[in-house]
């Protein structure tokens, strides 16, 4: 059960989101009576959802409704410090805010449009009566800019879902307009102490520019976890033994293998529902494709700073830019002393991979490949990633789960390190591994040679 002292927590902070949506002038005009906290009315003790870099919406009985007001807008979303991207969302936030329920409640939604075109709201994976469901032409007509349409439906299940616009779907979620839709069961069967909800997407916003390009089909340079990206994103901070689900939706063009490190985790349902318990998977990596959701739940039982991230490699980048000419491996020595003559301001590309590759300027608006900065400022040195990519800190000792316990402070004996000072890179003793190119061709008849000296081990042949 929840305690009293969690109750009365999480409704402190909703009802301090709900204060301060309320200070709007148009959302006061919007709510004819005070949106009370997020919370269950039923008695039925489930533990909120936390959206990281997000919230919940709140709500209010009206007619024995419990009743939800969207307004879709453009909104300003800083993806990073740094970056600020023009999009469109719900109540001033991209992804919209997370909707919650319980199985059993009769729910009214109002979708107030107040963008410059018109837009829908689809409840994605909600068993609801056809003219509810919210796909402009076949179900309803479209909502025009200053019209603002009502939806109910009862509640039928519990799970998972999402909701998003079905009119130009194209661009509308490609400027971010998507949300959570979550409804917790009548009937809880299992206590879960941490409830996260991650909407994934991707975009493609040129370097030095602020508005993302609906029209990129797959070409996708910045991955958003909440439409953030790190170092941006916020931590899901986790006390050592609690049960942890997170609830991952995506709408994107692509599927998101989601990787959560130091553990393995059931995969226990999708936007379908609840998978029996029998058929749960034990994974450490779950693919989240398109027009789907995937949760997974964890007993955190292995206290660190863990990493959690897209395991496509470009996804965890910021502003990846494509078509490089690939230096690695190339001896560069001169060339940029020769190439300054003709090209003032040349640099080279990465002799040696790109993995150190300083700020060297960049355009307004944009981040670096891999941030340094904030949060990315970890603890032995750079964290080089970008996009998808946040941190699980689970701790013994946390005094809350609002405040960020620092970085990690490993035991003695339990950190990786250096066995002895470096011997110079490339001047090996085996001659097979003496290059001065990565890229050298190995003449033909040697290469078993070159496979069987780099099988004998690491000491051998040193
Ligand atoms: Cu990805």
């Amino acid at each position: 059960m929840i305690s009293r002292r969690q109750v009365f927590l999480s409704g402190a902070g909703a009802f301090a989101a709900s204060a301060a949506a309320l200070l709007s002038p148009r959302r006061l005009m919007a709510a004819a009576r005070p949106f009370t906290a997020t919370g269950n009315d039923k008695g039925g003790g489930y533990t909120p959802v936390v959206t990281p870099n997000g919230s919940s919406l709140p709500w209010r009985m009206e007619d024995g409704r419990k009743t939800f007001h969207l307004i879709a807008e453009p909104v300003v979303r800083e993806f990073a410090p740094g970056m600020k991207v023009n999009c469109w969302g719900y109540n001033g936030q991209t992804p919209g805010p997370t909707i919650e329920a319980v199985e059993g409640d009769r729910v009214r939604i109002y979708v107030e449009n107040r963008l410059p075109e018109p837009t829908s709201a689809h409840w994605h994976g909600v068993l609801l009566p056809n003219g509810m469901d919210g796909v402009s032409g076949l179900n309803q007509k479209r909502i025009e800019p200053g019209e603002t349409f009502k939806y109910e439906f009862t509640v039928r299940q519990h799970g998972t879902q999402m909701y998003h616009p079905h009119f130009d779907e194209m661009v509308q979620f490609s400027m971010g307009l998507m949300g959570l839709l979550i409804f917790h069961p009548k009937h809880l069967d299992r206590r879960i102490d941490r409830d996260f909800g991650i909407f994934l997407n991707e975009w493609f916003i040129k370097p030095g520019t602020s508005t993302p390009d609906p029209t990129v089909m797959t070409d996708f340079n910045m991955f958003t976890m909440n439409s953030r990206v790190f170092p941006g994103t916020d931590p899901w901070i986790v006390k050592l033994g609690d049960r942890v689900r997170i609830r991952i939706a995506n709408i994107s063009m692509d599927s998101h293998p989601i990787h959560v490190h130091g553990h393995a985790f059931h995969w226990t349902a999708s936007d379908g529902g609840p998978l029996p318990k029998t058929a749960w998977i034990p994974e450490t990596t779950i693919n989240v494709p398109p027009g789907t959701t995937r949760d997974v739940e964890f007993i955190a039982d292995n206290p660190g700073d863990w990493a959690v991230h897209c395991h496509k490699v470009h996804h965890t980048m910021n502003q990846m830019g494509h078509n490089l000419p690939i230096m690695t491996g190339v001896d560069q020595s001169g060339l940029t002393e020769k190439l300054n003559e003709l090209l003032p301001g040349y640099m080279e590309m990465g002799s040696t991979g790109m993995g150190d590759m300083m700020d060297m300027g960049r355009p307004r608006n944009s981040l670096l490949m891999g941030s340094h900065e904030g949060r990315a400022a970890g603890p032995f040195g750079s964290i080089f990633m970008g996009g998808m990519f946040t941190i699980l800190k689970i701790r013994e000792n946390l005094g809350s789960y609002d405040e960020d316990p620092g970085w990690y402070d490993n035991p003695a004996g339990t950190v990786a390190s250096p066995i002895g000072p470096p011997r110079p890179v490339g001047q090996s003793p085996n001659p097979h591994r003496q290059h001065s190119s990565m890229q050298r061709t190995v003449p033909a008849g040697e290469y078993d040679v070159v496979r069987l000296s780099s099988c004998a081990g690491p000491v051998a042949g040193r």
